[in-house]
């Protein structure tokens, strides 16, 4: 199997799908790969912080030791403000737009990310992820503004993850498939080791939280309990997986099939809710699950057809194979 670096391997397919390009795009590729590395590290050494640390949430030198979600946020922020490649960005970790700083250029890009999604994991040692979803500029305004950010998720030119498990993956697509690399951490560079992923047309997993079953509506119980059954139209019941840590749910759905729902909950009577946040979760997975030929939907339409209103608003998410995404919406409408 060829050696393959993901620099490489943008740079190539840029290059031939847009020859005249001026190459940010392919930068800011390369940014984000950057930003993963040094999560990567920070990630691997979580156990040790405490250790090391001595005295509370005191590092080695004597430095206040930051959550690592913060840090991940600050991490993506500082590899980005000052390329001149963004216009704006938003992250699950701050309340509004963040625009790119005066003193530096502003570009025609806009990044929407969660910098450590699943971090409550990380006590725990299980796996965790970043998510990064890209637009271009939209508005006239020249620093960029919220209404570049609230774009839906067909729109996006790029949506990559992140997967910090037994090893480091980066999967990305920029509308041309969807790729996998491998951190080798002794050379700090990612490999290229998932060509062309494609997930398969249907699986015999499901992946949810099934202690909010109650909190569901009928149409989703439904589904659950049909799949579980003996007689459904795989002749014996799905397997159920749920690591609670999205990216790394997901990965394995891409890679083996079968379906991941948060769907919409009754927990708040007066407001039920997803979980999941459109913009920077569903959004970019969504993307990449359609270029592998699955599907995303919130039950009745497809993610990313959404046009969000909210930087951070929520929506049910029913992610996976087609055929099952299929059946789940046919239950969710009440049409089976
Ligand atoms: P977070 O953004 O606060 O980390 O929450 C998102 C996570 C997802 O990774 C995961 O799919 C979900 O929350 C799990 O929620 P629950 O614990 O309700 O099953
Ligand atoms: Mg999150």
């Amino acid at each position: 199997m060829d050696l393959i670096t993901i620099e490489h391997f943008i740079l190539e397919r840029q290059q031939q799908g847009f020859p005249s390009a001026t190459g940010d795009f392919t930068q800011l590729l390369y940014d984000i790969t950057f930003a993963a590395k040094i999560i990567s590290r920070e990630v691997n050494k979580a156990g040790l912080v405490e250790i090391l640390g001595k005295t509370g949430r005191k590092n080695i030198q004597g430095e206040q030791v930051q959550k690592l979600d913060e840090f991940a946020d600050g991490v993506i922020q500082r590899a980005m403000d000052h390329t001149g490649r963004l216009c704006a960005m938003a992250s699950e970790e701050v309340e509004d737009v963040i625009l790119i700083p005066k003193k530096y250029k502003c570009g025609k890009y806009v990044l929407l990310f969660d910098p450590l999604d699943g971090s409550s994991n990380i006590d725990v040692n299980v796996s965790v992820g970043s998510i990064f979803s890209i637009h271009r500029k939209i508005s006239d305004k020249r620093r960029g503004s919220l209404e570049d950010c609230l774009q839906p998720g067909y729109k996006q030119i790029g949506a990559v993850y992140v997967v910090y498990g037994s090893s480091t993956m980066m999967v990305y697509s920029t509308g041309d498939g969807v790729h996998g690399f491998t951190l080798d951490p002794s050379v700090g560079e990612f490999l290229l080791s998932h060509e062309n992923i494609k997930i398969p047309e249907n699986g015999n997993l499901y992946s949810v939280n099934e202690g909010n079953y109650h909190y569901w509506g009928d149409g989703a119980r439904k589904f659950i309990d049909y799949l579980k059954s003996k007689s459904n139209h795989a002749g014996k019941p799905y397997s159920l997986r749920y690591i609670g840590s999205m990216v790394a749910d997901l990965h394995r759905t891409l890679l083996n099939g079968g379906i991941f729902l948060y769907p919409l909950d009754y927990k708040n009577p007066e407001q039920p809710s997803g979980k999941l946040r459109l913009l920077y979760e569903a959004a970019p997975m969504a993307f990449i699950f359609e270029q592998a030929g699955g599907r995303a939907s919130d039950g009745y339409r497809n993610i990313t057809e959404i046009q969000p209103t909210e930087l951070h608003e929520r929506t049910p998410l029913i992610i996976g194979s087609k055929s099952d995404v299929d059946l789940a919406e046919q239950f969710i409408q009440g049409k089976s």
